[in-house]
């Protein structure tokens, strides 16, 4: 696995952690290794030599930019995010709360027409935008899905991906605005070691879809949990995009893969903006381990669901809730 110098962090016990980086334009039988040891190892991993266009994440950004900079009574009018729209530190149902707004939108290309209109003076640019966005980070999701089946050896090597190509795919977009900000004074440090200054901006927690394709601009925040609980702050790459495992693909794979719990913490210099495909199956598909994956060896963990059930129950829960607990077996 080829592992950046620049991302390598020692811990306590002095054991080398790594964010790996794969090189997607390297030989397929060696990417498609790397891919499933990287998902199995840290369900977090940074690609480069991507096919996704410098203009479609720039032309995104600078919508994403525009859109911020308006008053809050404007970006309002694009509210509440419930189910979609403009959100402003409000996460979720359920109380969440973070130092952020956003933009959330179902990838359907009607859905994102209608919202447009509330959410830019150019409705017509702006959808282009998302649209072209989507379909790009659609695509670098379904090669990863391959390169995972061909690395897991699936009898159909586009199993993964056929899960969300469909047009009725529940697939999202999230744009995150954290504005500069310096801790309040009544926070707790014990949640801070080490970033003193920052604040939470989106607490800790695993995405519930299958893969999460993100890409940022050139501030830092993000933060993943390895297995054993250590937080990793992950140096930002606005050219490059980082992949995530989601408690879906946690399924599929039978428990192979993990999903990787992660957070943002606000930077007290500069705003973050980052950008989220989140690749999801459409609602009434059933999320169960694939057959390759279940042997006498290797019992099925979860009891079968569908899309639209575990959604249902990641939002009757808090966002750092270990949802994928309520469809174990046993
Ligand atoms: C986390 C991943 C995505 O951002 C998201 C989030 C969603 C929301 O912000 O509305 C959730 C959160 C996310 C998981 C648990 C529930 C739902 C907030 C929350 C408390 C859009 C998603 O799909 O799940």
């Amino acid at each position: 696995m080829v592992v950046a110098s620049s991302m390598m962090i020692r811990t306590k016990k002095t054991k080398a952690v790594g964010i790996p980086t794969i090189d997607l334009s390297m030989e397929r039988a060696e990417l498609s290794k790397q891919v499933v040891k990287a998902c199995e190892e840290y369900g977090f991993f940074k690609v480069v030599n991507h096919s996704v266009g410098k203009e479609v994440i720039s032309t995104l950004e600078e919508q994403g930019a525009e859109f911020f900079s308006k008053t809050a009574a404007e970006k309002h009018r694009a509210g509440p995010a419930t189910p979609f729209g403009y959100g402003c530190r409000n996460i979720g149902p359920n109380g969440d709360m973070g130092d952020l707004e956003y933009l959330l939108l179902h990838t359907n290309p009607l859905t994102i027409s209608d919202r447009s209109k509330t959410i830019s003076n150019d409705p017509i640019k702006f959808s282009c935008a998302v649209n072209d966005y989507i379909e790009s980070t659609r695509e670098l999701a379904c090669e990863i899905l391959d390169l995972v089946g061909e690395g897991l050896r699936l009898q159909d090597k586009y199993s993964l991906s056929k899960l969300i190509r469909d047009v009725q795919s529940d697939s999202l977009l999230r744009i995150n605005h954290y504005p500069q900000m310096v801790k309040p004074k009544s926070w707790d440090p014990s949640l801070m070691k080490g970033n003193s200054n920052s604040s939470i901006g989106f607490g800790e927690h695993s995405d519930p879809q299958i893969l999460t394709i993100l890409r940022s601009n050139n501030v830092g925040g993000l933060q993943i949990s390895t297995h054993d609980g250590l937080w990793i702050p992950v140096p930002p790459d606005s050219n490059e995009f980082f992949v995530m495992v989601g408690d879906a693909l946690q399924v599929l794979t039978n428990g192979r893969f993990t999903s990787v719990r992660h957070r943002a913490l606000t930077n007290p210099l500069k705003s973050r903006m980052s950008m989220m495909y989140f690749a999801a199956p459409p609602l009434n598909w059933w999320i169960t381990p694939l057959s390759k994956m279940v042997t006498p060896h290797n019992p099925t963990l979860y009891k079968p669901f569908t899309w639209a059930q575990y959604k249902q129950a990641a939002y009757s829960l808090r966002l750092g809730a270990s949802r994928l607990d309520l469809f174990k077996l046993q």
